[in-house]
């Protein structure tokens, strides 16, 4: 049996911080081993449409859905059976099934054997639905040897949780993994990290939602982690600052940078998104909290909430001024289908745009509120160019002059030009 793996390409917006995805990782790991397996990413590899391969299951978000469906198409005169599995099918399975045979709904790693065991019998299903969240989390011993060793900036990437009980409205992570935060036991993920080789980029990137879901295993976690010396980068909530001996143990486990979700620095988008473990008055104190320990505070804003207006650029970026923020990310947001977003969105006709290439948070897909969407789409980009002028990028780097805070600012200078280019090429009307 001959099972090809394909990652589309996910556009220029999102690929600077490229790691090879875990999920085919894990699939991967629970075939059986009569199966000759290939992994392609089309993010540091062309897509070549080959000949003879049984199964061609590929990962989807959504603004990676119309390359992929590119890729199905193509793949499907080769005679191969077409299977796809991750967001975008998860949320959108009608459209998705249009371009595959099969398609996976949630987490797979219990449907996908018994897809393989269905298909090797001949009578397999056309939807593979995820009935329960695996809890424990399962997650096999992943052939890391399918990956490619060039081209990720990334490649030491565990995941060590999964799930959120929070429900705000533009996430759709509890729609994908459910409300039980669920965590892998800490031997497992021990055992993973030490598996690494020697080499390469040292940074272990944790690609949790939130690593500090749950405090008291997260400081088991990180007290197991301190004899392994290592470096690690990971997101979680701002509330890690509300916990000093978290804090404090994060640090002496390795951790050198967070990446944060701050969203806005106006509380009333907070509450209207439910939002709820942030809170703006706090926000200068947990960050300098954070900075204190040496740890670098990568805060994540979105752009073109309700209660939005075109002040709302300035003062972002008066407020990440103020609060030394030393990597920023200004998104525009992005009604994602299969969020309570979406679904409010829908219904007020706000969406002019269903081009999922566009949901990449760099584009502008509906009318916001109390802004023109060309005003949304330029005041990002204006926001972005001034935190990440050559002025503002010297002052922090000599601020801290880390290789992580060097290599993540100087990241988003290709970024600040594409959106230069987004913005000329917009015309909404
Ligand atoms: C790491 C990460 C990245 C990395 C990706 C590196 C990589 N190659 O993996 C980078 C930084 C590049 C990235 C970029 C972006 N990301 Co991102 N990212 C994540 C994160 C934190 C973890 C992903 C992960 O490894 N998960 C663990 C694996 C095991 O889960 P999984 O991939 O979902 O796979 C499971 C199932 O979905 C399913 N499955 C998946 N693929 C397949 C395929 C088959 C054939 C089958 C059967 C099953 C299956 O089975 C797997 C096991 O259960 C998630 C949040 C999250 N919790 O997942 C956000 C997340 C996926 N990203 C998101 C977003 C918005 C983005 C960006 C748009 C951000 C931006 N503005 O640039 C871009 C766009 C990426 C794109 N076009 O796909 C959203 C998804 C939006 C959506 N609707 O698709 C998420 C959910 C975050 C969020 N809270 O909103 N991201
Ligand atoms: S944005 Fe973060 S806290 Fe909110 S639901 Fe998503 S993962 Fe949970």
């Amino acid at each position: 049996m001959r099972l090809l793996f394909i990652a589309p390409p996910i556009g220029k917006m999102a690929s600077k911080y490229l790691a090879p995805p875990l999920g085919i990782g894990i699939l991967a790991g629970l075939t059986p081993n009569h199966y000759e397996i290939k992994f392609i990413d089309g993010n540091i590899e062309p897509v070549d449409i080959l000949e003879g391969w049984d199964i061609v299951a590929i990962t989807v978000s959504t603004p990676a859905a119309q390359a992929a469906f590119e890729i199905a198409k193509q793949y499907r005169k080769t005679g191969a059976l077409i299977v796809i599995g991750g967001m975008h099918p998860t949320v959108m399975p009608e459209e998705c099934l249009t371009y595959a045979d099969v398609i996976f709904i949630g987490e797979s790693e219990v449907t996908w054997g018994e897809f393989l065991k269905d298909f090797e019998e001949g009578s397999y299903k056309s939807v593979y639905k995820a009935q329960t969240e695996m809890n424990p989390l399962k997650i096999p011993r992943i052939p890391r040897e399918i990956f490619s060793k060039r081209g990720y900036l990334v490649t030491k990437t565990v995941l060590m949780s999964r799930g959120c009980p929070n429900s705000c409205e533009f996430c759709l992570v509890k729609k994908i993994y459910g409300s039980a935060y669920r965590t892998r036991e800490i031997a497992k993920i021990i055992e993973e990290i030490r598996s690494f080789p020697k080499g390469g980029m040292p940074v272990i990137v944790f690609v949790d939602d939130n690593i500090v879901g749950n405090r008291e295993f997260a400081k088991e976690f990180f007290k197991a982690l301190i004899p392994l010396r290592i470096k690690w980068f990971s997101q979680c909530s701002i509330s890690i600052a509300n916990d000093d001996e978290l804090l404090d143990l994060a640090k002496k486990s390795g951790c050198i940078g967070l990446f944060i979700g701050f969203e806005s620095i106006d509380e009333n988008n907070l509450i209207s998104n439910r939002k709820n473990v942030n809170k703006t008055s706090s926000f200068i104190e947990q960050i300098n909290k954070i900075r204190k320990k040496k740890i670098i505070v990568h805060g994540a804003f979105i752009f073109g909430f309700e209660n939005d207006n075109t002040e709302i650029f300035d003062k972002t970026l008066e407020f990440a001024r103020k609060a030394k923020l030393d990597v920023a990310n200004f998104g525009i947001l992005v009604p994602y289908p299969g969020t309570p977003l979406y679904e409010k969105y829908s219904l007020e006709n706000r969406i002019f745009d269903y081009q999922w290439k566009n949901y990449d948070a760099a584009h502008v897909v509906f009318t916001p509120h109390n802004m023109k969407p060309m005003e949304l789409q330029q005041g990002q980009y204006y926001a972005m160019k001034k935190f990440y002028s050559w002025k503002n990028i010297v002052l922090r780097i000599l601020a801290n002059p880390s290789s992580l805070n060097i290599i993540l600012n100087l990241s988003q200078i290709n970024v600040v030009k594409e959106l230069k280019k987004i913005v000329q090429e917009s015309s909404f009307n």
